[in-house]
């Protein structure tokens, strides 16, 4: 299987025989759980998503969990929760939000690096049971989402600023727990994923985070993916569960553990069919909620998921809803313009790979079947210069309708579409080919000296 690192493989079929993971020279590579690879092929297809961040900061304005300390003091952050009472939560409402934008699947922050627990836990008195809410959010968004038919995911952040037996209490280590036991912490850890997989799932994937501090190892990491891979086979797990991951990039180290997909942050991934991907980006800046925060335009939201889609990557955008529980309407307006876009050029973005001509400035393409979806975004003038494809061109039509002439020559694919017809996010162009167009090898495509 092309995206299943040695390791990785060699230890999902260990995890599953419930044998030791054999060192690294004796690692041969069988395949994977069937019910792996269809989840992650299903999700594949999906390509865009609802990353939600919440909790008792939300009273706050400010960013979760790296407010904690500076500027919200620390006993004042770890008791917002006394006041968090989100009456106009409505777990339907957010999905119907995310599905009017088009999206498949949602990720919710079941406990960030606040070690707040927004689901009732038995580990842990330090939760949204305790407050004056006192309801099962994540219980609540599990069963809406399978109401739905969205795909249910849970953010779990690896590290811990409030637990006393996780060594540090800040970013950076500033600060440091008195009396911390890491092996108690890690049964904890396991304690509460077990009680999402079991309680709340079957889970379409974990998104872990905050695995870069000290604390955290790679023996964990894979101890930790083992055991859940043992609870529900075709769980997916993100790279962040052991130390792979290469910073904000997001993809991982060679020959490192390093899960089930790659985590670009804040920025559009690579173009890479060989391991999925899927990047994370905020609508607005901050993650959490914040007042007035500055909401990306719809032309940069379109094209951030068309692109990621060029790159044969997932979206996976994310709203920080307000303290009351509601999604902000300007943010739920934008995404419906998105969904909006979708209801009219879905075919081109679900279930398609990405290439054949490798995204940039000048636009990105997808393909499926014998099509390649050209999505426009720079001209030069009315006209479009793509490199040749090793595959005939029988026909080019615009999905949206509307004039485009098309020239094939050995040297490349001319498209042509009159300035004032050309859309202004993304000109989209459908190649209708004369063979499988999965089969052409990707190309790159120089920059557009276009408007
Ligand atoms: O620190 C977190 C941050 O708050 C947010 O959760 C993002 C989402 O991917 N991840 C971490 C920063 O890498």
């Amino acid at each position: 299987m092309r995206w299943l690192s040695l390791p990785l493989a060699v230890l999902i079929l260990s995890a599953l025989a419930g044998q030791p993971c054999p060192p690294a020279a004796a690692q041969t590579a069988p395949p994977p759980p069937e019910a792996l690879t269809d989840a992650l092929a299903r999700w594949q297809d999906m390509r865009f998503g609802m990353f939600v961040h919440w909790g008792p900061v939300s009273l706050t304005g400010r960013e979760i969990g790296w407010s904690r300390g500076a500027p919200t003091p620390v006993d004042e952050y770890d008791r917002l929760y006394e006041r968090f009472n989100p009456a106009s939560f409505d777990a339907d409402e957010w999905v119907r939000v995310a599905k009017a934008a088009g999206m498949k699947y949602l990720v919710f922050t079941t406990k960030h690096h606040d070690g707040f627990s927004m689901w009732n836990t038995r580990e842990s008195p330090y939760g949204i049971m305790r407050s004056p809410f006192r309801r099962d959010v994540v219980r609540e968004l599990a069963d809406a989402c399978r109401r739905g038919g969205l795909m249910f995911g849970a953010y779990y952040s690896i590290l811990d600023w409030y637990h006393p037996d996780y060594p540090l209490g800040s970013p950076a280590g500033k600060t440091k727990k008195p009396a911390p036991d890491m092996d108690r912490y890690a049964t904890f850890l396991k304690n509460q994923v077990a009680e999402l997989v079991r309680g709340y799932g079957p889970l379409g994937l974990l998104w872990f985070d905050g695995e870069w501090e000290q604390p955290w190892t790679d023996a964990r990491g894979s101890d930790l993916y083992a055991f859940l891979r043992r609870l529900q086979p075709s769980l997916i797990i993100n790279n962040r569960v052991a130390k792979a991951r290469k910073g904000m990039e997001g993809t991982s180290a060679p020959q490192q553990f390093s899960g089930d997909y790659d985590t670009p942050e804040q920025r559009i991934g690579g173009f890479n069919m060989d391991r999925p991907w899927e990047t994370c980006m905020t609508i607005c800046q901050q993650w959490a909620w914040k007042p007035d925060d500055r909401m990306k335009s719809l032309e940069e939201s379109i094209r951030t998921l068309v692109a990621t889609a060029g790159g044969d990557g997932n979206l996976l955008f994310n709203v920080g809803p307000m303290p009351d529980g509601r999604i902000e309407p300007r943010q739920a307006a934008r995404l419906a313009e998105m969904g909006a876009w979708l209801e009219r050029n879905g075919e081109a973005i679900y279930g398609t790979r990405g290439g054949p001509f490798m995204p940039g400035t000048w636009g990105a393409s997808t393909r499926r079947g014998h099509r390649v979806y050209v999505h426009a975004f720079v001209w030069n003038g009315d006209t479009l210069r793509l490199p040749a494809l090793p595959a005939q061109v029988v026909s080019a039509r615009r999905l949206a309708g509307g004039p485009v002439d098309m020239a094939q020559d050995a040297s490349g694919i001319t498209l042509r579409v009159p300035q004032a017809q050309q859309d202004p996010v993304d000109t989209l162009i459908v190649l209708e080919i004369d063979r499988p167009a999965i089969a052409i090898a990707p190309v790159p495509v120089p920059p557009v000296k276009g408007r």
